[in-house]
């Protein structure tokens, strides 16, 4: 068995003061850094969308922030404008311990599909290279920490059980938008997925 911390988009952007800012996005930050000291590999994703990305409410003529569309991938949550390629907001919170990090993941950047997912962006089957680099290190276990608990812990978590990896997620340590009962149907699918709900 060997272990790998996946840390998702602990990102300015999705801390208090960020543009898609979960509440409590900061408060985890010594927690994960404490895990990493600990952890055998440390891989962080960051999510890293070009301007104007179709995931932006503000490419879509009229559209609200936070409401939903059909995509042809499926239903998409319209968002503000977040984790632009190169912004400060895309930046990783300046407390987290970057240095720590074997392998950063960037995800998002096809203008046409959101990526809330560590491994296949939302159509579920574009692949982002992650389970490749897992397997050829022989990595079998992950622990995920991070934000959003409901969207890209959740996806990301979801997606490592189906491919076969052992997967806990520390909530302790992971913030969620909550959005129209979405931290309870994280929590569910990822039970039903067999993920470890800490
Ligand atoms: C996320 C919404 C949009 C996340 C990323 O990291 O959970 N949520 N992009
Ligand atoms: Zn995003």
């Amino acid at each position: 068995m060997t272990h790998a911390l996946l840390v998702i988009d602990v990102q300015n952007d999705f801390c208090p003061g960020g543009a898609l800012a979960v509440a409590g996005g900061d408060q985890i930050v010594p927690g994960i850094n404490a895990l990493m000291a600990d952890a055998s590999a440390v891989i962080l994703t960051q999510d890293w969308h070009p301007a104007g990305h179709s995931s932006f409410a503000s490419s879509h003529e009229g559209a609200a922030p936070m409401s939903l569309i059909e995509m042809p991938y499926g239903p998409q949550v319209l968002w503000p404008d977040h984790c632009i390629q190169g912004s400060l907001g895309a930046q990783f919170h300046p407390d987290l311990t970057v240095d720590r990090a074997d392998m950063i993941i960037r995800k998002g950047y096809n203008p046409a599909i959101d990526s809330y997912s560590a491994f296949f962006e939302n159509d579920h089957s574009t692949p982002t290279g992650l389970e490749g680099y897992l397997r050829t290190r022989g990595i079998t276990d992950l622990t995920l920490v991070g934000l959003a608990t409901d969207f890209c812990v959740n996806y990301s978590a979801v997606d490592a059980a189906k491919l076969g990896f052992g997967v806990t997620v520390r909530t302790d340590l992971c913030r969620g938008i909550d959005l129209d009962g979405s931290m309870d149907a994280a929590r569910a699918g990822m039970q039903a997925a067999g993920v470890t709900v800490s």
